[in-house]
């Protein structure tokens, strides 16, 4: 009797030993990221933070510290650490978290070697940016409790081992609509932490629409005081000041993130004819568009603002002198806030513009952009232009023979096919959110593509990378964002990151389905796709 219970006892205790620890500590592993790594090669071992753990980079600008103090300041809401950070070129000592610069050239401008052992953590890089995506490595390596908020027990362990990484597509990109909602600056800094979390290096503003003009021109004032005033169903829209503007270049600048904003033109122009008359062109066709639609009456000298979801109604007067004038002052004032190479110049469902006219406009305000010292990049229609500025790039979307002619002219191609990586499709016909045109995109389909193989006519060396777009004529508000964002986003930053060879969805919807509890530590408000394993 007395055996049989202490031996009871003993079952009962070590039972509850067990499941104490195992719910304590959070196993690392190299086996979860996304986009997944190059290689990884993990050891037996783990490394700690402790809040003696100290952060050495191998350099004293303050760019490149600005790098380790990024990642210091997002772990410490959490883990409640204050990791020091400073330059330091001595050699690796127990303890530290090393940023160092190397010369291996596979690596490139964005890859990273990182040795984690269980003493200390090195990050071999050519640049910040090699370093920026090792740390966000690091990130995901750490229990998902790290993204919280507030202080949590730890251990904050990470797997030991070596990851070598370096990204397939040097565009990585997702475009945010925030002309038919506005978003505010506090919602576009969250979307760049987002994507910046899965390696992704392009935010594409959609910044002018049919329903919104969303950035201040100076010498053009009524297209944010007219122009931004409302937005699809009538609310009161918004708009970015040129100092919002160049805050939000800054932050992503700061994430590796370059912003690249669109004026679309010559169609989608609405909201710039409704603010100032003179640039548009009321011809019949139009006319009798109009005039099928309700809210969008025209009088002889202004035309109203429109709060609907039609496409392909409005044009810019592509005659006019003061057309140009107007585009002359626009991209001027865009590119001086704008410090990366791209201006985007839409191009796309131009329907009421005749080819007559597209052709020249499109042709005429490619040079513009290039006289401008920006590169361009359209929707794939721009390619029916007469010459394609040097260095430029469409973006593919619907229509492979527009890219090919694009790739004829000298071209490289941004694969969006809305068919894939329309962020705005539905995942199926009960998602409360979204369109269906194109296609419904569950998680599955959204990943299982490849880039270089998608489109017959276009092949890997004619592919500049990956964009997911996310239009929002039914997206009011950051959960919505990241409700049709999430989980699609991270799949198609890992076809733009990771190599294609051996891809399979089978073992993707495992590592996406480990990052349940990181979403929700990071508060994302994602679908849970009956598709995906989810971990609880
Ligand atoms: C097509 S694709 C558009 C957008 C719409 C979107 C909705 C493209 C270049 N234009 O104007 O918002 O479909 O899915």
């Amino acid at each position: 009797m007395k055996f049989r219970s202490s031996l009871l006892l003993a079952i009962v205790l070590g039972a509850a030993m067990l499941s104490c620890s195992s719910k304590k500590t959070y196993k690392s592993t190299m086996h979860n990221l996304i986009p997944k790594p190059v290689s990884a090669n993990e050891t037996n071992e783990v490394f700690t933070l402790s809040d003696s753990t100290a952060i050495y980079v191998q350099s004293d600008s303050p760019a490149d510290l600005q790098v380790a103090q990024w990642f210091a300041d997002k772990i410490k809401p959490a883990t409640g650490f204050a990791l020091k950070v400073s330059a330091s070129k001595e050699a690796p000592k127990a303890g530290g978290i090393y940023l160092i610069y190397g010369t291996d050239s596979t690596l490139g401008d964005e890859g990273y070697e990182l040795n984690i052992s269980k003493d200390m953590v090195r990050i071999t890089a050519n640049t910040p940016a090699g370093w920026f995506y090792a740390l966000q490595t690091i990130r995901q390596l750490l229990p998902p409790d790290a993204e919280l908020g507030t202080t949590q027990k730890g251990p904050w362990q990470i797997a030991a081992g070596t990851i070598r990484d370096y990204p397939e597509y040097t565009y990585r990109g997702s475009m945010l609509d925030v002309a038919r909602h506005f978003f505010s600056v506090e919602d576009v800094k969250r979307y760049i932490d987002l994507i910046a979390a899965y390696k992704m290096n392009i935010l594409h503003l959609h910044l002018s629409d049919d329903q919104g003009w969303r950035i201040e021109i100076k010498s053009w004032p009524n297209l944010t005081s007219i122009g931004g005033s409302t937005e699809v169903g009538g609310g009161k829209g918004g708009f970015y000041t040129q100092e919002q503007y160049k805050d939000i270049v800054k932050y992503a600048q700061d994430r590796f993130v370059t912003i690249i904003p669109e004026i679309d033109m010559p169609g989608h122009t609405n909201a710039a004819l409704a603010s100032y008359p003179e640039l548009h062109s009321i011809d019949s066709s139009v006319a009798n568009l109009q005039k099928n639609m309700e809210q969008h009456k025209e009088t002889d000298t202004a035309i109203n603002l429109y709060t609907g979801t039609e496409v392909g109604f409005s044009t810019l007067r592509t005659h006019k002198e003061i057309t140009y004038k107007f585009i002359d002052d626009v991209i001027r004032e865009l590119a001086a806030i704008t410090p990366g190479p791209w201006i985007h110049i839409g191009g796309d469902e131009s329907h009421v513009t005749s080819k007559e006219d597209y052709i020249p406009f499109v042709t005429k305000v490619q040079q513009m952009v290039v006289a401008h010292g920006k590169k361009v990049i359209g929707w794939d229609e721009i390619a029916l232009s007469t010459t394609m500025q040097p260095n430029s790039a469409v973006q593919f979307w619907a229509d492979a023979d527009n890219s090919k002619l694009a790739v004829s002219k000298g071209a490289k191609v941004i694969m969006s096919p809305a068919k894939k990586a329309y962020l705005d499709m539905q995942y199926d016909s009960t998602t409360r959110l979204g369109l269906h045109w194109a296609a419904y995109i569950e998680v599955d389909s959204a990943y299982m593509w490849d880039p270089a193989n998608y489109a017959d006519s276009i092949r890997r060396e004619n592919i500049l990378g990956v964009e997911g777009a996310l239009w929002s004529e039914t997206i009011t508000k950051m959960d919505d964002i990241e409700y049709m964002v999430f989980p699609r986003l991270p799949g198609l930053a890992e076809l733009a990151w990771s190599p294609a060879a051996g891809r399979s969805w089978d073992e993707y919807k495992v590592r996406l389905g480990n990052q349940a509890p990181r979403f929700k530590a990071m508060g994302i408000d994602y679908y849970p796709s009956k598709l995906v394993p989810w971990k609880e």
